[in-house]
């Protein structure tokens, strides 16, 4: 995400503080600095001090991929009235902010290395971003005036990685990090990968954006605006290197060069690096976060195993990916959620860091801040997610239905083709570029899939419509009973919330389908992430796909909906249907059609496990 911090609010003040008051903070001055890490590397550092506030305070740290350097001149004074909402209640009451450049980008030193692992941790002479940010709290500790002693750290996505890097061995002075949308593991999920299955569009843009310049985040030079004929007509993966990147980008190449689950993908994820919460920890996610939804969630519950001391905490939000830090939160795309659930957030994120860094408050915080969707609530768990949930299946049925009775017939199934070349897209037409003017990628997470469920190569299954409120909290499951004609297949199931045909209290969102959570599997890995097999063709296999955790109220009058489909382009690359060691070394001739068929019957059936709660 390109941060834009206080740029487009930018107002410059020369050094005037003849208004400034002492109990709160009324300007912030920039003053830059080169910060020495223990290797003699020096990465560049903004720092914003709170003008004529002789208290000390705590220092707030962002680190990123993206550019620390704001457009006002060094000395110059900026009003706390004109910071993002995201900083201002905060920066009133006092906080120094840092804003590093990472290692490599920008006017930092150094060699920039997408997702580092924590290499220190097997080679203590090494350096990584943990122990960049160790070596950054010492220096600012030391150097920045009226300081209490007391760093935080936090940040969204890239920004959120290095703050849970920052947690492995963590400097003494570090005293809470908050990892906001931080990507986890990017094979399984977050932004590279889900399940095995390559995010096309976006590993192509970023690694361009971050890897083609060092001092500028570069846009690839599309030549137009809607990009899914232009992804359509890339062909193969192979053809990205040959035509355009020629094996220049670090991050693509490792694409490329590592297919399968293998060490590359296992020395880089978070769940083998980072074991328990060393300091005060709060994991913040969006249920809609359209780069990286898996990261917090399975973060949270993989340092929840070894949380004796109670510092591991996880706020779920109705969000895209950093939708808590924009102004208003009260909707996504057509979906109204009735107030402003970011300034609910960055009001709890304030009293958070202000507990750990200030000892304000008796430092009470629910184990679970999880906003229910559909209620529109906010609602705290002592555990998340909440054990009272009760696993139920809702079966799929050969006439388009489902409910929550197995299928009693032998037989019954429900077949469609699926072909690479007229791939299904994952969002509503134009595709611009992910960061582009006039971009939908945010949203397209929340859209109506009636754009798509009239195709015939996606199948839904319907439920009758719900005589109360059926609310689902946790972890939902997906477990297919699926055969292809081909050798290797993806699915894509979603789990949908059907408005009324008149929904009366917004008519123009009656028989809106609104996807609830969806994600993809790669079927050649349904065995093993680390050695992918073929489909033998017409076997029933079982692939139990992971969507996720939702805490969403189905309301009365509405339908649940499951819909399956084999390919969401161009944000998946598509499969070639015929099992290929390497897909990224796939010819054109290798795209074959196949039909893919879903079991729902007595002794195979496909069916989702949902979390349901009692009343
Ligand atoms: N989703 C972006 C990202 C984070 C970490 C690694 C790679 C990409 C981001 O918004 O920063």
């Amino acid at each position: 995400m390109k941060q834009k911090f206080f740029i487009s609010l930018l107002f410059l003040f020369q050094l005037c503080f003849a208004n400034a008051q002492n109990d709160t903070v009324s300007y912030y001055i920039k003053k830059t600095y080169m910060v020495p890490m223990r290797d003699g590397t020096k990465l560049f550092t903004v720092v914003m001090l709170p003008a004529n506030y002789p208290h000390a305070v705590p220092i707030l740290i962002q680190r990123t991929p993206y550019g620390a350097d704001i457009s006002l001149k060094e000395d110059s004074a900026i009003s706390v009235d004109l910071l993002p909402a995201y900083y201002r209640s905060m920066a009133r009451e006092g906080y120094i902010f840092v804003r590093q450049d990472m290692r490599g980008k920008f006017k930092s030193e150094g060699t920039f290395e997408m997702n580092r692992p924590l290499y220190h941790l097997l080679n203590p002479s090494k350096t990584d971003e943990s122990t960049d940010a160790s070596d950054a709290v010492s220096w600012l500790i030391k150097n920045l005036p009226y300081n209490n002693g007391k760093a935080g750290i936090f940040g969204i996505s890239y920004l959120g990685y290095t703050a849970l890097d920052a947690i492995s061995d963590p400097n003494p002075a570090l005293k809470a990090s908050s990892p906001q949308a931080s990507p986890c593991d990017m094979f399984l999920g977050d932004d590279f990968h889900h399940n095995g299955a390559f995010r096309l569009s976006y590993g192509f843009e970023y690694s361009y954006m971050v890897e083609n310049a060092k001092e500028a985040n570069s846009d690839f030079p599309f030549p137009q605006f809607d990009l899914f004929n232009w992804y359509l007509n890339l062909g193969p993966l192979k053809n990205v290197n040959e035509k355009f990147y020629k094996n220049r980008l670090p991050a693509w190449n490792d694409f490329v060069n590592h297919p399968n689950y293998d060490g590359f993908w296992k020395r880089q994820s978070m769940l083998n690096q980072i074991a328990y919460p060393a300091i005060p920890v709060m994991h913040v996610g969006g249920y809609y976060d359209q780069e990286d939804l898996n990261g917090p969630q399975i973060m949270y519950e993989h340092l929840e195993k070894k949380d004796s001391s109670n510092r591991n905490f996880i706020v779920l939000g109705p969000w895209f990916h950093g939708e808590w830090a924009w102004p208003n939160g009260d909707s996504l795309g057509k979906i109204n959620f009735e107030s402003n659930t970011s300034a609910y957030f960055q009001e709890l994120q304030k009293k958070w860091f202000d507990h750990w860094l200030k000892g304000k408050d008796e430092g009470w915080f629910p184990e679970a801040t999880c906003f229910q969707t559909g209620s529109n609530q906010w609602k705290t768990y002592h555990a998340w997610p909440p054990k009272e949930a009760e696993a139920k299946k809702l079966y799929v049925h050969s006439n388009g239905t489902c409910s929550f009775e197995k299928p009693t017939l032998t037989a019954g199934d429900v077949s469609y083709v699926s072909d690479p070349a007229k791939p299904v897209p994952y969002r509503e037409l134009p595709i611009e570029a992910t960061y582009g003017k006039g971009s939908q990628w945010r949203s397209w997470q929340v859209q109506d899939q009636r754009f798509v469920s009239t195709r015939p190569d996606v199948i839904s299954f319907t439920a009758d419509g719900l005589r109360e409120n059926l609310v689902v909290t946790g972890n939902v499951k997906a477990h297919l009973l699926v055969s292809t004609t081909g050798t290797d297949a993806d699915f894509v199931v979603k789990l949908i919330d059907v408005y009324p045909d008149f929904d009366t209290v917004n008519l123009s969102m009656s028989g809106y389908q609104f996807p609830v959570t969806m994600e993809v599997f790669r079927g050649r890995f349904r065995k093993s992430f680390k050695k992918p097999i073929p489909f033998v063709p017409g076997k029933p296999e079982e692939i139990v796909i992971d969507l996720h955790q939702v805490n969403h109220a189905f309301l009365k009058g509405h339908k649940i909906m499951i819909q399956i489909q084999s390919s969401w382009f161009p944000v998946i690359d598509r499969n070639p249907q015929k099992f290929i060691p390497n897909i990224f070394e796939a010819k054109q001739s290798d795209f074959i059609k196949a039909a893919e068929t879903v079991y729902c019957n007595k002794n195979l059936s496909t069916y989702l496990e949902l979390p349901v709660m009692k009343d």
